[in-house]
């Protein structure tokens, strides 16, 4: 048992004083596909051995009692006044809340969570939180989920009470990641292939712009309503079209005076980042990783420049990271404004151009980044 597991492990018997059942949930990282899980596209994200711990048990009471070892701070609810609150409860809240929806037996429970993944950085601890306490109760109450509907309850929790209309990538990845491994998800089928990460001597980077900005959450949603709205006018202009998957960028292009501009700029991004992952897919499979990074960089380009989630701090990430031949690719992680960029790097000089773009990082904008070089981990298990 990890020192992390051990310290949940305590904290609960010291303050519940009965024997929990214990959780590790993983953030995840994504190498490619962007924006693309809640427009029927492809992903490849992977499950990371960093994570948020659980420490749960049913109190036979009919309260919800909670400990956030990170934030020291308590929650106690009834689990008839489950409602949306403020903050990190609405991540556990939200989850009880989806269980009850499914009529669900869920009694009164204690659980303390604490994690090692920093907050803010692109990481999805929303989604470690949300699969690791949903992971506990099904065990614990003996509800009888399997995995994937796991994360789809998580999915929805994210929706309901935090409010995010989140695709499906983060809560996949934590539930069904793989050691060494990518998942291939097709977010139109659910259906996904595990693909073995073989990085030839190099490794994922990632340094954490150690921004985020505040308009995160709500222009995520403003990106999905305005990819619906493009959606529902190509979708009259090329009759049969159901998703994203069904129209090319030179379709969407071919259509930009029947859609507002940024409309078009967002439909024009989703249609080439889904090409873009189905290549690097390929790419991936057969060992090509120079090509591969190569599309990361266009990703970027992308979502910088089309899909307007960027930031001067993402954006100069990566101009830094094209200075180095040894970095492959380089791209901002997950829904962006701030968190992390990804690289694939050199092994070898990972180290010396972490600390090298760290410096010029910090002279520019005098934030001190962290970086840090990821390894590959399990999706959610419970430790015994
Ligand atoms: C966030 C969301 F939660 C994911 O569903 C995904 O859309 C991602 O942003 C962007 O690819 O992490």
């Amino acid at each position: 048992m990890n020192n992390q597991v051990q310290q949940a492990k305590e904290v609960f018997e010291q303050k519940f004083g009965t024997t929990p059942v214990l959780f590790f949930s993983p953030g995840r990282i994504n190498l490619i596909g962007e924006h693309v899980d809640y427009n029927n596209g492809f992903v490849m994200p992977a499950a990371i051995d960093k994570g948020v711990v659980f420490a749960i048990a049913p109190n036979n009471t009919s309260n919800i009692r909670v400990y956030s070892i990170d934030m020291k701070e308590d929650l106690e609810v009834a689990l008839d006044q489950v409602a949306p609150k403020e903050g990190w409860a609405n991540y556990i809240l939200g989850v009880v809340d989806q269980f009850q929806k499914r009529g669900a037996a869920i009694k009164g429970f204690d659980v303390a969570f604490g994690g090692n993944l920093p907050a803010g950085a692109g990481l999805s601890s929303s989604a470690a939180v949300e699969c690791g306490l949903a992971s506990g109760l099904n065990t614990i109450f003996n509800i009888g989920l399997n995995r994937v509907e796991i994360a789809l309850l998580s999915q929805k929790a994210e929706h309901t009470f935090p409010g995010v209309k989140c695709g499906i990538m983060d809560q996949f990845a934590n539930m069904m990641g793989e050691k060494d491994h990518v998942l291939l998800l097709d977010c139109d089928t659910m259906e996904y292939k595990a693909l073995p990460l073989q990085l030839q001597g190099h490794v994922i980077m990632l340094i954490n712009s150690k921004v985020h900005h505040s308009l995160a959450s709500g222009e995520y949603n403003v990106r999905r309503q305005q990819c619906e709205t493009g959606l529902a006018i190509l979708q009259q202009l090329y009759p049969g079209t159901k998703t994203f998957r069904d129209i090319t960028p030179e379709q969407v292009q071919q259509a930009e005076d029947k859609l507002d501009k940024d409309v078009f700029r967002r439909c024009l991004f989703v249609t080439q980042e889904i090409q873009r992952t189905q290549k690097a897919a390929a790419l991936l499979q057969e060992n090509k990783l120079p090509e591969f990074g190569q599309l990361m960089f266009a990703t970027h380009e992308g979502l910088s420049k089309l899909y307007d989630v960027s930031c001067p701090e993402l954006d100069f990430l990566v101009e830094q990271a094209k200075e180095y031949k040894a970095i492959l690719g380089s791209r901002l992680m997950g829904g962006g404004f701030g968190g992390c960029t990804i690289n694939i790097v050199a092994e070898s000089e990972a180290k010396e151009i972490g600390e090298k773009i760290s410096e010029a990082y910090k002279k520019h904008f005098n934030i001190t980044p962290e970086v840090y070089i990821m390894q590959t981990g399990n999706g959610t298990y419970e430790v015994k």
